[in-house]
């Protein structure tokens, strides 16, 4: 893995409808992010926050059920800028969410610099709808979708280029809230998906270990997208679309560790932590320790 490491907060909270997640990368921050990367003998700069514009969400505008559409993209090209500028100079970009549609910009940023970059996906939501087939209208629930080359071309093309990920590139974890339209892409696209079924059943272990063997072989990088809803809302409630059932603290800190031995992430986003939701600042925190263990903290 990489040494150098830039850390860029992403305060965005327009592509979802609660309030509260866009102060998700200072909760993170206050957690002690940087003390705990810099334990780890890591060089690190943080960069500071990506410009996100706070229009009057009272009178926001839906165009084709996409709400915020405008305000979204704009924010998303300004962190693909800076995302590829951090690749550019051979650092580990580390993203700081905002809620889950700034990784459209992630991903813009990084995949024009691979040939076949892998992604993970670790969710209890697919994202991977389009405004066609969005219950919501909300922007964070199709990024997937977005990368895939799926949807409105406001968003598709941020940097210029479409698309951003292949099908074949992609394995989800944790699913289990995942709408009709997203059901029937991941089948026709043919995508890796480990819903919470196929977790209980194998085990987190057998999960990693088939999740890296498929991805080593055809893949020049990988992205690790983290959505913390994708753990327990007990454990994690500091989410805005809490789903019960999810991953265990335990189980994510083995995945992230299985990870960092690997050797496999070469970028990585956590997104979705909701500070006025959250209990003491405590999934601000257990985002920090899955920061930990994907660096190797308990295992240098
Ligand atoms: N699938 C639902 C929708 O599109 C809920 C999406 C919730 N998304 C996130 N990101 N929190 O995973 O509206
Ligand atoms: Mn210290
Ligand atoms: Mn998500
Ligand atoms: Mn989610």
């Amino acid at each position: 893995m990489n040494q150098q490491l830039s850390i860029i907060g992403v305060p965005m909270d327009l592509g979802q409808n609660r309030r509260g997640v866009d102060m998700g990368p200072s909760a993170i921050r206050y957690a002690g992010v940087l003390e705990r990367l810099e334990d780890l003998k890591l060089r690190i700069e943080d960069l500071g926050d990506i410009d996100i514009s706070r229009p009057d969400r009272h009178n926001t505008q839906k165009v084709d059920n996409l709400r915020n559409l405008q305000e979204v993209a704009e924010g998303s090209i300004r962190l693909a800028e800076k995302v590829d500028e951090v690749v550019n100079k051979g650092s580990f970009p580390l993203v700081l969410g905002g809620d889950h549609s700034i990784a459209m910009g992630t991903l813009a940023g990084i995949a024009k610099h691979y040939e076949n970059l892998g992604v993970i996906w670790y969710d209890a939501h697919g994202d991977l709808n389009t405004g066609d087939s969005s219950p919501s209208g909300n922007i964070h629930g199709m990024p997937l979708a977005v990368s895939l080359g799926i949807g409105h071309e406001k968003l598709t093309n941020i940097l210029g280029y479409s698309p951003k990920i292949r099908p074949e590139n992609i394995v989800i974890i944790g699913a289990r809230s995942l709408d009709e339209g997203e059901r029937v892409l991941i089948k026709e696209k043919g995508i890796k998906v480990y819903t919470m079924h196929e977790v209980d059943k194998m085990g987190m272990p057998a999960v990693m270990e088939e999740t890296i063997e498929y991805l080593k072989d055809h893949t020049d990088g990988v992205h690790l997208s983290l959505d913390l809803d994708g753990l327990d809302p007990n454990e994690a409630p500091g989410v805005g679309t809490p789903v019960m059932g999810g991953l265990s603290y335990r189980e994510s800190h083995l995945a992230m560790e299985m990870l960092y031995q690997s050797q496999l992430i070469t970028s990585a986003e956590f997104v979705e932590v909701n500070p006025i939701l959250d209990e003491k600042n405590k999934t601000a925190s257990m985002a920090v320790g899955l920061m930990g263990s994907l660096f190797g903290e308990s295992l240098k």
